[in-house]
């Protein structure tokens, strides 16, 4: 036997997801139940994504965080939540190699460290909770010997953090919000492969790398405890847009998905303009933005590019194909020249696939 001198390591790497059917509201807060279905588009790993290593040692004392190299408490509810399914879950591992065996029972002993970076700007809109803890899921999953399918750790994700349950698969993700009240039907499915729609280009523009003021947490609370568009929102336009959504993907309908994502994103800023106190994710220049992707598409008398923003001012742009897309960054650098070298490293550029 290896004694307490072992360490047993995972990393992995997650990209984030981007809703173009928005989840905003929960009908249950512990369990994170979504009030809709979402459907969302997971990025390309090499971009915005979140590397996670972790490791359980018999010499560790407590279970402990790290993230961007700044320890941080896993005490909170939804972290513990994951970690004590996941413990359910564990199975026996066996590194013959260097002599460590752990059983299936050891795990509610044994403690973990987990460390995680995201390569783009934390809590800015830009999903990094959704990458961060499919991520953390999915690393202790393996670490553990979990054998459960994806779509089981999806759920597990979830509690974490509702987008999350979307960044365990690659492609065209949605979120089922599911019927049962134990949250056992609320996961995401994949609609359709990476492959499948490889010719679009998703662009992101930093309209602002800081932290944003309302957290999506408690700025979903708030739409739900006092918007009344929000109710119209989730039961009779998302239902609709959910069976569009999903055939203009399996159709690869660019004008449909198109003019779909936009409208869901512009309802979901309608319905925070709508909740007391009112929550402006948007800035002058998210609107100008939008502006001026809406008058380029009527000018061309048909979609070329489709925005969608989150709980952030900044802009994520999809371009039906290569061409489109290098004719938006001339656009952008036309209308929103950078200032700096700074703001020009901003123009993250990433294909879908
Ligand atoms: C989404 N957003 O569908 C929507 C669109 C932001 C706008 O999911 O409370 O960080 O952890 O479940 O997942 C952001 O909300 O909130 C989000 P919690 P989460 O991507």
């Amino acid at each position: 036997a290896a004694g307490k001198n072992w360490v047993l390591t995972v990393t992995a790497q997650t990209p984030t997801n981007i809703a173009v059917i928005k989840y905003w509201g929960k009908r249950d807060e512990d369990l994170i139940l979504p009030i809709n279905d979402s459907i969302s588009v997971t990025l390309d790993p090499d971009h915005l994504c979140t590397t996670t290593s972790v490791a359980v040692s018999p010499a560790f004392t407590h279970d402990r965080m790290w993230l961007n190299g700044k320890e941080v408490p896993l005490s909170g509810v939804r972290y513990q939540n994951c970690l004590k399914e996941l413990r359910s879950l564990a199975n026996d591992v066996e590194e013959e190699e260097k002599g460590i065996k752990i059983s299936k029972k050891d795990w509610e002993k044994l403690h973990v460290h987990i460390v995680s970076y995201n390569n783009f700007p934390t809590a800015a809109g830009l999903a990094s909770s959704a990458a961060g803890l499919a991520c953390l899921v999915f690393s202790l999953a393996k670490l553990m010997n979990v054998k459960e399918d994806n779509s089981r750790l999806s759920a597990i994700a979830r509690q974490g953090s509702g987008s999350a349950c979307r960044s365990l698969y690659g492609g065209f993700v949605k979120w089922i919000m599911g019927k049962e009240e134990n949250g056992s039907d609320s996961i995401a499915v994949q609609l359709a492969d990476e492959k499948h729609w490889d010719d679009l280009v998703i662009i992101i523009v930093v309209v602002s790398s800081r932290q944003k003021e309302t957290s999506s947490t408690s700025g979903m609370r708030e739409t739900v405890e006092t918007s009344a568009l929000i109710q119209h929102r989730a039961k009779e336009v998302v239902p609709k847009r959910i069976i569009q959504m999903e055939e203009a993907t399996k159709n690869r309908d660019f004008p449909a998905f198109s003019r779909l994502a936009c409208a869901d994103s512009n309802q979901f800023h309608a319905v925070c303009l709508d909740t007391l106190p009112p929550i402006f994710y948007m800035k002058d220049t998210s609107h100008r933005i939008i502006s001026c992707v809406e008058k380029w598409n009527r000018f061309e008398g048909t979609p070329q590019v489709a925005y969608t923003f989150d709980a952030g001012p900044n802009a994520v742009l999809i371009s039906h194909n290569r061409k489109t897309a290098a004719q938006l960054l001339q656009r952008l650098l036309f209308y929103f020249p950078p200032q700096s070298e700074a703001d020009l490293n901003s123009y993250v550029i990433g294909d879908k696939s």
